[in-house]
């Protein structure tokens, strides 16, 4: 057994893990000790039993290689048994929740900053996931980050690298390491949630689809899935080989950043379904032909017709959303007759509620759709069980959209960023608007007129926790919102997320422009917050 190193450190300030984990730019990352306090502060405060199973793995970004060996020393020096690591350093997001499950892991390390770009000047992140598979909630969160503020040594043993690439068991420092398959637990718990019959003979029958992995981690598991095992053409999963820099784009699966695929979707010729995912793999786009599905619309059309997948079949418990996702899911849960529930922003809000087996089904706006299968959100699943009840139900997504809004109405739905603004011009936004929250009811913005307004606070149905301060709430009387909230996931500055949303009922006009159907909302987010003058700017970066 090799020598436990024990390396003096200084505590690192204020590394306050945010929505999904510790996000910096990757020369933050490269500072001595950094990326080894984090990971010692997890370590510290998840105290591993001796003998404890770890799985690393990561999107493939540049320095995910770096990492991963450090943290195999370092989890060799602090007592775990074993450790499962993707080959080649892979795992996307909800394969690794499934590798902790299925191995009952103590945990795991993600190494992702997910949809941010990558590469040497880029972004890259760390993340602890818990035993059953989703990421630590805040009471870990907060620990580790009072950890690192006090941390004064890190433990590593002496050892080599490890060969990534070479599938199989190696020894460091007295603790196993084996080298598995990245795609095949994966692709098996998919081929066991849905129809592959039913879809493999719907390809058959001619069903087409492009599938954008953006050179990100989801590339070999959508060309096993997709390609190998349900028939479709080869090359129809596109940038399918994860790369350090993600080619150099955003591997961001919205309008803007998938434009290519958006395109090829309304043109001629265009296929059934696009799709895309993120650098780790947890969020999807989906795009039918001529027609784009936001994804609060997604979570609610996959939720109404989730009995078409066989693992789903007669076991819809309940929905959650994240509170800025728009209420179409929460109609769908009503005609269903099951609970729906309003968590904070981030997926670690759903673990309780997946655990306790209270919602079955869950998504975000961030096009973010997952199910109780693992505790992650689920980019391919969220594609496969669209293709599920694409082949079942013979009908296009466009058809499927329009009957699901001629029965349960349309909410119109936008997101608009303001990115790398200052943090003081941020700030100076949300607490000018908390302190007037009290005076917006009864107060008229055009035609709109304020019934509720309030900061949002989540009381934890399961283990009585409270999240507060979880974004700023305006709701119209008739239905209309709009959402104000500080992203926990930027690396530069500060993100201003302002949340539109308008509902049109199954009489009214379910064929209108979104951007027509929000401009009452806009006008009033203006008059609201003072958005221009806070942060500078005139107009949005980003409009998903
Ligand atoms: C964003 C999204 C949120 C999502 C989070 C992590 O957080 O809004 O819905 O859960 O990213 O997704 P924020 O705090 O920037 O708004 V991922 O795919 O980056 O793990
Ligand atoms: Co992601």
């Amino acid at each position: 057994m090799s020598q436990i190193v024990t390396v003096p450190t200084q505590p690192f300030e204020g590394q306050a893990p945010g929505t999904s984990g510790l996000r910096k730019k990757v020369k933050v990352f490269q500072q001595p000790n950094y990326a080894e306090n984090f990971i010692q502060s997890v370590f510290d405060v998840v105290s591993p039993e001796p003998g404890a199973v770890l799985v690393i793995g990561g999107d493939g970004r540049f320095h995910n290689r770096t990492v991963i060996q450090q943290a195999i020393r370092m989890a060799a020096a602090n007592g775990y048994g074993k450790v499962l690591v993707g080959q080649g350093g892979i795992l996307s997001t909800p394969a690794a929740s499934n590798v902790i499950r299925k191995y009952k892991a103590s945990g795991g390390l993600i190494l992702s900053a997910s949809h941010n770009p990558g590469g040497p000047d880029e972004d890259f992140g760390i993340k602890y996931n818990i035993a059953n598979g989703g990421p630590a909630p805040e009471g870990v969160t907060g620990a580790v980050l009072d950890r690192t503020k006090e941390i004064d040594r890190w433990l590593t043993v002496e050892a080599d690298d490890i060969d990534l690439d070479t599938p199989g068991d190696v020894t460091v420092g007295g603790m196993t390491v084996s080298v598995i398959d990245p795609v095949a637990d994966y692709a098996d718990l998919m081929e066991e949630l849905f129809d592959f019959d039913a879809i493999r003979a719907a390809v058959q029958g001619g069903l087409t689809m492009r599938f954008d992995a953006m050179s990100a981690v989801t590339g070999p598991y959508a060309t096993e899935i997709l390609e190998n095992r349900l028939g479709f053409a080869k090359g129809t999963v596109v940038n399918g080989t994860p790369l350090e820099d993600f080619g150099g784009h955003h591997p961001d699966p919205n309008l803007i950043h998938a434009k290519d695929l958006y395109d090829l979707m309304m043109g001629e010729g265009a296929p059934d379904l696009g799709a895309a995912s993120d650098g780790d793999g947890d969020r999807n786009l989906i795009i039918g032909r001529g027609r784009f599905i936001t994804p609060s619309d997604s979570l609610a059309m996959l939720a109404a017709n989730i009995e078409c997948a066989p693992a789903y079949k007669g076991r819809l418990t309940g929905i959650a959303r994240s509170m800025p996702t728009s209420a179409a899911a929460d109609r769908v849960a009503e005609a269903l007759g099951v609970p729906c529930f309003e968590t904070p922003t981030g997926w670690k809000f759903f673990g309780n509620l997946l655990d306790a087996g209270k919602v079955t089904i869950c998504g975000e706006e961030s096009a973010g759709t997952g199910s109780d299968h693992v505790r992650e959100k689920d980019g391919l699943w969220a594609v496969l069980l669209w293709l599920n009840i694409l082949a079942v139900r013979k009908i296009s997504v466009d058809a499927l959209a329009r009957e699901h809004w001629a029965r349960f109405g349309r909410n119109y739905y936008a997101r608009h960023d303001y990115e790398g603004i200052e943090k003081t011009g941020a700030d100076a936004l949300m607490d000018g608007l908390k302190a007037r929250l009290d005076t917006l009811p009864g107060k008229a913005f055009g035609a709109l007129v304020v019934a509720v307004a309030d900061s949002f606070s989540y009381t934890d149905p399961v283990d009585g926790s409270v999240s507060a301060n979880q974004g700023i709430r305006v709701l119209f009387e008739g239905g209309s919102r709009v959402v104000f909230r500080l992203s926990g996931t930027g690396t530069q500055g500060a993100t201003l997320r302002v949340y539109l949303e308008n509902y049109t009922g199954p009489d009214g006009d379910l064929d209108a422009e979104t951007g027509d159907m929000l401009a009452p909302q806009i006008a009033a987010a203006e008059a609201i917050a003072g958005i221009v003058q806070h942060t500078g700017r005139t107009a949005p970066d980003v409009i998903t």
